[in-house]
């Protein structure tokens, strides 16, 4: 491996900045080659006399640079590849530079760069010193004040703010000038300009101020954003009633973008969005991207004051904006989309990308104390945990006093950049509560064990409830701390009646029992019977919950648990352990029959809502499953042993879900809504089902679907499902789908993914072949994570094909995309973290590949950072 890795940034070395900028006026001259950026910074000193001024800078061609109008000369000066370093300057000063930038051959899309023939921004996280020489932290708010000149062919000129002037110049050009009234770090800049189409609205705001939207589009695909308009608007007006938040200026703009590194950025007033999470219509999005796209529209909005007002002191305190604006869009999308639904889809997503990044050697607490590249760090930890803490915050304080705490942070660190410890004193002191233990949620990585045992005294109608935690080491990690878990807990009879009991004092169906010991027992009084034991409900803490319950119990929970992410658990349980134990050589037939049976009760449930009976119906995936496997995940015997189950309940429950899927045909107008997105979502699991028994008659239901498919959630469905069944009949459905979509690079990602994720024994061919297809295109990052992130991480049957050509694969992409997109090169290493949980032979192949790239010359930051941690020693 290469030794030449860099020092880390850590926490422990923070310091103030040593010059603060108070105002800025930029201006850009676009050209697609030779942009020139000038900037004039009135720049004061913040502390220490003899600081020299030392602003990052990077792949900029320094023209010209000034203090106070005087010119300092290439002797007054150093520059680098990081930094401009001048000496020796005042306390207070004017500094005026030029430098020039290349933004049509930027393709790690940071900084300034083209897409389509526009010109668009990213800087979160270090992207701004791509741009012009600046102290390149998000400690450093100032004024932004911005002029855009271009070719008139660049009809649109924007950036953030108000625009206080636009005209002609000579040459065929034409100008304009924001002025942005909200002190900003650099991260939050933004600027586009180019042709665009534009969908606009208006809203009133809770003080009765108007608010104009804009959302900018490709040309021609205004229609496209009526949603994510319908969204923006009903996210302002949930944030004005959850949580008191008005926005503050008079516009607001949103522009699409067709390559981009992720989804999307909370630039203030004109966010930027892939276009993938922003343009929708029923024929040609589905109902997963509207859902995605309007929390997604949520969470972007939603960081204007959680991330744009009040911001970061460093990006160690990335959650303080992430997962508090996560749980934000969280609670946003349960509104919209009811809790149960969306709690269920939360925790899968939660325990499919945090639980393994936990579990394996990039594991990293909510607020890590090191990083080399601080764009590896936009992690499900950072975000999706980051959000369970902040659950688990109400849960321990109450609504009453969480919302007390959140107004307190508001009121009291607007318009400054902060960090997690004030975040967390606002609700010690809204609550008078204690919270310095709860601090170890965001210090400590791992996901804690929970081990829960229960013994039932008849005699003294009491239920002992003894609760251990533990948590395993991780990198750098030894000894863990008990951390304070909220338990939530509800009694059922068996006939799957609630029952009360008393705890503490009180009366009640459900109590919250703070686990804060590594062991600790709890007396329930007052229970009648020997109850079955509803724990974790609602998932109270981000943790691992095994029990002594016994199946007979998980079965009363499956069919009659009032909290319905339980009733979905206890049916997940079940089938984890099925699965497991065909893995392991050893099916329990019977119990699968049982388990078909009960689920064969759950989907003629009429009271049941039907988006919650498709989640019922899925297994766990098998990636999750490779979680649990032990001694060492085996990807082809989970495979076939899901697979075994999966023909199993689709040969029970045929008739039921023949009826299902005839019962749910769309018959009105396609509304992508939440109960018109629950049947499609229920119809095209029955169909999937279906798939697993690939008889003739289940072969023609899907190219009938497929084929009388007129909305997108339909056509994938069906396309999926012929995927599954393999074949004539599929081959022919993806040239169809090729030959109709292929104008739409969105719809052609879905053709990719599809196929990606194809578990037939010759997919991995075709997915290789697939790259030499005219229109996979490397460059851009939905188009190469829709073949090469989507098979690495979604197809673990032919990923982890045994002569590892799966895992040769996925290193030759990394290192291809590397070369040009560090960031994006950087995320598609993830599958091979987790070698050491595979068995051996599988784990030393993986491990090959990690050591190639690390081994490689010229290898970025980002990726060499990831590799050699998926590599180091554990401990
Ligand atoms: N804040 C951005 C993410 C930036 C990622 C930079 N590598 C989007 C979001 O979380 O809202
Ligand atoms: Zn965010």
């Amino acid at each position: 491996m290469r030794t030449d890795t860099p020092p880390p940034i850590r926490l422990s070395d923070y310091r103030p900045p040593a010059f603060l900028i108070e105002e800025v006026l930029l201006t850009f001259d676009l050209q697609p080659n030779t942009t020139r950026v000038k900037a004039k910074l009135a720049v004061r000193r913040n502390g220490d006399h003899s600081a020299p001024l030392r602003f990052n800078g990077e792949r900029l061609t320094l023209i010209s640079a000034t203090i106070d109008g005087r010119v300092v000369d290439e002797g007054q000066r150093t520059v680098d590849a990081e930094f401009l370093t001048i000496p020796g300057v005042p306390d207070a000063f004017v500094l005026e530079t030029e430098v020039e930038i290349d933004p049509e051959n930027n393709k790690a899309l940071e900084g300034l760069y083209m897409s389509g023939g526009r010109f668009c921004t990213q800087c979160e996280a270090e992207g701004f010193r791509k741009i012009t020489y600046w102290p390149d932290r998000p400690d450093v708010l100032s004024r932004f004040t911005v002029r855009i000149e271009a070719d008139k062919a660049f009809s649109r000129l924007l950036s953030n703010g108000n625009l206080i002037e636009a005209g002609e110049l000579a040459g065929g050009r034409h100008y304009a000038v924001w002025n942005d009234p909200f002190p900003k770090p650099c991260y939050l800049f933004a600027l586009v300009a180019g042709e665009l189409d534009m969908l606009e609205d208006r809203l009133v705001t809770m003080s009765g101020r108007p608010v104009d939207l804009r959302i900018y589009v490709d040309p021609g695909m205004a229609p496209r954003a009526t949603y994510a308009m319908d969204a923006l608007k009903r996210s302002m007006l949930w944030d004005e009633g959850a949580f008191g938040r008005e926005y503050d200026l008079d516009l607001f703009m949103i522009v699409a973008v067709r390559d981009f590194n992720f989804g999307a950025m909370e630039n203030k007033g004109l966010n930027i969005f892939n276009s993938s999470l922003l343009l929708a219509d029923p024929a040609t999005a589905t109902d997963a991207d509207y859902e995605r796209i309007e929390s997604v529209i949520a969470h972007e909005y939603f960081h204007n004051w959680t991330g744009d007002r009040i911001t970061c002191r460093d990006w160690f305190q990335l959650c303080l904006k992430e997962g508090l604006t996560v749980f934000r869009d969280q609670a946003f999308s349960a509104d919209m989309r009811g809790e149960a639904v969306q709690r269920i889809k939360d925790v899968k997503a939660l325990r499919a990308r945090q639980f393994a990044e936990d579990q394996g050697p990039q594991a990293h607490p909510v607020r890590p104390s090191s990083y080399l590249k601080i764009d590896n760090f936009y992690t499900a930890t950072i975000y999706e945990k980051g959000a369970e803490v902040i659950r688990m915050l109400r849960t321990l304080i109450g609504p009453q006093a969480f919302r007390a705490g959140m107004d307190l942070y508001f009121e009291r660190w607007d318009g400054h950049a902060t960090t997690v410890e004030e975040f967390i004193r606002c609700f010690a002191e809204a609550s008078g509560q204690d919270l310095t233990h709860f601090f170890a949620w965001y210090e400590q990585a791992g996901t804690p064990r929970v081990r829960l045992k229960q013994t039932y005294d008849a005699d003294a109608r009491t239920l002992t409830l003894e609760l251990e935690q533990q948590t395993l080491p991780t990198p750098g990690q030894p000894q863990k701390r008990p951390l304070p878990i909220p338990v939530t807990v509800g009694l059922l009879d068996h006939d799957g009646r609630p029952m009360s009991f008393q705890h503490d004092g009180q009366t009640v169906e459900e109590t919250v029992i703070v686990l804060t010991q590594p062991q600790m027992t709890v007396t329930l009084t007052g229970v009648a019977r020997d109850p079955a034991v509803s724990a974790l409900r609602g998932f109270s803490a981000p943790v691992i919950l095994s029990s002594d319950i016994e199946p007979r119990d998980r079965y009363v929970l499956l069919a009659s648990d009032p909290d319905l992410f339980n009733r979905w658990e206890a049916g997940q349980t079940l089938a984890r352990e099925l699965i497991l134990a065909r893995a392991g050589g050893l099916p329990d037939e019977v119990g699968e029959e049982r388990y078909a049976e009960a689920l064969g009760r759950s989907l003629a449930d009429q009271a049941a809502d039907p988006a919650f009976k498709a989640l019922l119906m899925a297994l766990p995936s098998e990636p999750d499953l490779a979680l649990v496997m032990k001694p060492a995940a085996d990807p082809a015997a989970i495979h076939a042993a899901r697979d075994a189950l999966l023909t199993r309940l689709s040969v029970h429950l045929e008739d039921e879900l023949r009826r299902l899927h005839m019962g749910l045909q769309d018959l009105g107008e396609y509304t992508p809504d939440a109960a018109g997105a629950g049947r499609r979502a229920l119809r095209n699991a029955a169909l999937e089902l279906l798939a697993a028994n690939p008889r003739s008659d289940n072969v023609e239901l899907a190219s009938g679907h497929f084929e009388a498919a007129i909305n997108m959630t339909d056509a994938i469905g069906g396309l999926n499902a012929l995927m599954q069944m393999g074949g004539e009949p599929y081959e022919q459905a993806l040239m169809a789908f090729f030959e109709r979509w292929k104008s739409e690079p969105l719809v052609i990602d879905k053709w990719f993914s599809v196929q990606a994720r194809d578990p037939s024994e010759t997919a991995l061919g075709r997915v290789m072949g697939l790259t030499a297809h005219p229109a996979f295109e490397p460059k851009n990052p939905n188009r190469l994570r829709a073949l090469v992130s989507t098979f690495a991480n979604f197809n673990p049957a032919r990923f982890h094909d045994p002569s590892g050509a799966g895992y040769q694969f996925l290193a030759d992409q990394i290192l291809a995309v590397d070369r040009f997109n560090p960031m994006t090169a950087a995320r598609l290493i993830d599958p091979l973290d987790g070698w050491r949980r595979y068995r051996p032979e599988l784990g030393a192949l993986m491990k090959a590949q990690l050591e190639r790239i690390a081994g490689t010359e010229g290898l970025s930051k980002n990726v060499l950072e990831k590799a050699s941690r998926a590599l180091a020693e554990e401990g």
